[in-house]
């Protein structure tokens, strides 16, 4: 039986330029892994905490090396210890060594980078590829990538008050959509640059211009779609409006437009863009607080749409579950750094997928070199993976993993 050798953390960069946490497992029998924490900007009030050490006078606060000398002290000392570890005793030693309900005494990004760390360890103890270490012989399907091509919200200095405008291409495997998703980004660049409009990015990769409305956004997308040569059948239209960002003592307040909107205006306005454009996905249209508003948009949406739980579910059990109960969207968006564990991450895609709701695997807007998020969609089968726009290494590395994925399986 293999026990660990020795777990070490390190302070590195983001995409954004922040801090983040690294940490490298080594097992007894020399096999290694790493795993990097991601970081979110809209992030829900719900999720586990990152811990960051809050001095002004480094990285303006943002310095991380309180959580990586968790990593080497505790965590490190604990994991050491167990007599044959597997993910769900690594998982549980850090919760319980932790000891809080959001992980905020160690920090959920110490404690998800040794999970991820672990499981790669594990996977190269096994000599298995990841996703099959995580998801057995089950997982095998590739996800349709969901990409945000268009920036907004609290990921682009500019005008537009949504966070995502996404494409959705069905090509005959995950290669022809991603050349798909690659071709529609480029025509959008051209039509930005053709009517002097900025072609310069978001955190995601996506395009970030400033425009009129949100219509604006998706009649320009449509148009890219039909200029790469593309119809609606095989490319659907995804929104992630982060309402939460804008939510305010019961009102949507939408900073760039100046404007306040009550809970049903939204659902009028989300309503009416998905009679007037082809979306098929809707994230975040309500406040992770509004389940009246939740349960009267998955009423009269939930049919056709699919309606996504982000900062709604926090990727946390008790959250998902109470979600079923107030009959609130038909699927959840997964990013493990929202939890803080491999396993508390695969048991709530269990419990999605038992109870009939999708699962859309995610990055964060911050993230890193980790790709840990296209083996885990390849293990659950989900549906979707969103990782921005096929544009910057952080986003292009999980599609990149994805397209290995695939010509390993063929
Ligand atoms: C989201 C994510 C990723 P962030 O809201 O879905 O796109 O953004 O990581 O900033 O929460
Ligand atoms: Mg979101």
């Amino acid at each position: 039986m293999v026990t660990i050798k020795s777990v070490k953390g390190l302070q590195i960069l983001d995409s954004r330029g922040n801090p983040t946490v690294c940490a490298q497992v080594v097992l007894s029998d020399g096999s290694a892994g790493v795993g990097i924490a991601p970081s979110g900007a809209s992030t829900g009030a719900y999720e586990a905490c990152e811990l960051r050490d809050g001095d002004k006078s480094f990285y303006g606060g943002k310095a991380v090396t309180n959580a990586v000398e968790n990593i080497n002290n505790s965590i490190a000392k604990n994991l050491c210890e167990l007599v044959s570890p597997t993910q769900y005793s690594v998982d549980s030693t850090m919760i319980a060594l932790d000891g809080t309900e959001n992980k905020s005494s160690l920090g959920a990004n110490a404690i998800l980078a040794v999970s991820i760390a672990f499981a790669r360890a594990m996977a190269d103890s096994h000599k298995l590829p990841l996703y099959r270490y995580l998801g057995g012989i089950g997982g095998k399907t590739l996800p349709t990538p969901m990409m945000n091509i268009l920036n907004g919200g609290a990921h682009a200095s500019n005008n537009v008050d949504i966070q995502e405008f996404m494409i959705l291409p069905k090509g005959e495997n995950f290669a022809e959509s991603l050349r798909m998703g690659s071709e529609i980004y480029h025509k959008l660049g051209k039509i930005l640059r053709d009517r002097g409009l900025s072609s310069g990015v978001g955190d995601e990769g996506g395009f970030a211009p400033n425009i009129d409305s949100d219509r604006d956004a998706l009649e320009l997308i449509c148009e890219a779609v039909v200029s790469a040569g593309y119809g609606f059948n095989e490319v659907g239209l995804a929104l992630d409006v982060a309402s939460s960002e804008w939510y305010r003592d019961g009102k949507y307040y939408l900073p760039k437009r100046g404007r306040y909107m009550s809970s049903d205006e939204l659902i009028d306005m989300v309503e009416n863009l998905c009679k007037d454009f082809p979306i098929a996905s809707v994230e975040d249209p309500l406040s992770e607080d509004d389940w009246d508003g939740w349960n009267k948009i998955t009423k009269r949406l939930g049919k056709n749409i699919q309606l996504v739980g982000d900062d709604l579910f926090v990727t946390n059990t008790d959250r998902l579950i109470m979600g079923f109960e107030n009959k609130a969207a038909n699927a959840i968006l997964i990013k493990p750094n929202q939890i803080g564990t491999v396993s508390e991450t695969l048991e709530v895609i269990d419990l999605a997928l038992k109870n009939g709701y999708k699962a859309v695997i995610s990055h964060r807007s911050g993230e890193s070199e980790d790709t840990f998020i296209s083996d885990l969609a390849v293990a659950v089968n989900a549906n979707m993976i969103k990782s921005g726009a096929p544009c910057r290494t952080d986003r292009v590395a999980k599609y990149n993993r994805l397209l290995a994925i695939e010509d390993a399986l063929l």
